[in-house]
């Protein structure tokens, strides 16, 4: 594994992605860091002292819907103000070019797709999806909803599309992530603490079958001893760097 400061270091970073033949991208809420949307784990992580692992439950939606309704309204205000930054749009700039082949990210935000990404995807739902707790009824709000919004088909209350912990991951989604990890021999993996499982194992899928990952993160993580190359800073500017490199 190289510690990517020196700019060798980004120099073959940068080759290994252009010689490759599949690359596609793991990103968590670290891409969105420079966007202004925190953490889930970072100090500034927490809402009103809840720790998002409380929150993102079915249990804490059960016992306590409003608030975690409140939690993820109060998200939607603060994504709705938010842009996507230099790390969505590069990557988005990669998969127009054909360089990037697809997406998976663990955020919620839909800030790729705004980016202009269209191979995306969701492994954790969208922020602006809803589904209802007892009937098949799904929608999308357009804008927060400060209250539960009700199912227009059984008056149950709407919740978040979103995949809580403890809960499983759409089969149909998992389906395709593999598909898309079996071709693939560079993976990108960019701010995510990879703690999150399954998630988390997606990179080791790659590198047990001989691909290589190349980790953005202001920090070291549990994946960094697999890595290749661990270029160490914000992914807002280590992307564009990388792209200076490719361009050339
Ligand atoms: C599952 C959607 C099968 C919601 C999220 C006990 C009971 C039940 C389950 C478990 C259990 N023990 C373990 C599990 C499995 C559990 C899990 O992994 N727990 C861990 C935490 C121990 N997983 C699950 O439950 C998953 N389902 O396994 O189903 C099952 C079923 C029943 C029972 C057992 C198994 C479902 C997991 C999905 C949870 N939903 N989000 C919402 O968003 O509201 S996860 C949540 O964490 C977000 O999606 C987030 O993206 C994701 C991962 O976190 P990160 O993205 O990595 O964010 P984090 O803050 O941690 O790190 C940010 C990183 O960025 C840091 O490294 C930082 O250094 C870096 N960074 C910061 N700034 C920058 C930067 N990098 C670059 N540039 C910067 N500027
Ligand atoms: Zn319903």
């Amino acid at each position: 594994m190289v510690f990517a400061l020196s700019h060798d270091a980004f120099v073959e970073a940068a080759r290994m992605i252009s010689e490759a033949r599949y690359v596609i991208a793991l990103t968590g809420s670290g891409v969105s860091k420079e966007s202004n949307i925190p953490t889930f784990r970072g100090k500034d992580g927490l809402w009103r002292n809840y720790d998002a692992m409380e929150l993102a439950t079915p249990t804490a939606f059960a016992r306590n819907p409003q608030l975690v309704w409140e939690w993820y309204s109060w998200r939607q205000g603060l994504i709705s103000e938010c842009s996507p930054n230099p790390a969505h749009l590069t990557l988005a700039k990669w998969e127009a070019s054909g360089l990037l082949k697809s997406l998976i990210t663990q955020n919620v935000d839909g800030l790729h797709v705004r980016a202009g990404s269209k191979n995306v995807q969701e492994v954790h739902g969208d922020l602006w999806a809803l589904k209802c707790t007892s009937c098949t009824h799904r929608s999308r709000l357009s804008s927060p909803a400060s209250s539960i919004p009700s199912c227009p088909d059984c008056g149950s209350h709407l919740r978040p599309d979103v995949v809580w912990f403890g809960e499983s991951l759409d089969p149909t989604v998992m389906a395709s992530v593999s598909q898309e990890l079996e071709k693939t021999d560079v993976c990108l993996v960019i701010g995510t603490s990879a703690l999150v499982q399954p998630a988390a194992s997606f990179p080791l899928v790659v590198s047990k079958q001989g691909g290589s990952l190349i980790e953005v993160n202001i920090e070291q993580t549990p994946l960094t001893q697999f890595v290749n190359f661990h270029l160490s800073g914000p992914a807002g500017q280590i992307l564009p760097r990388l792209d200076e490199l490719l361009e050339t």
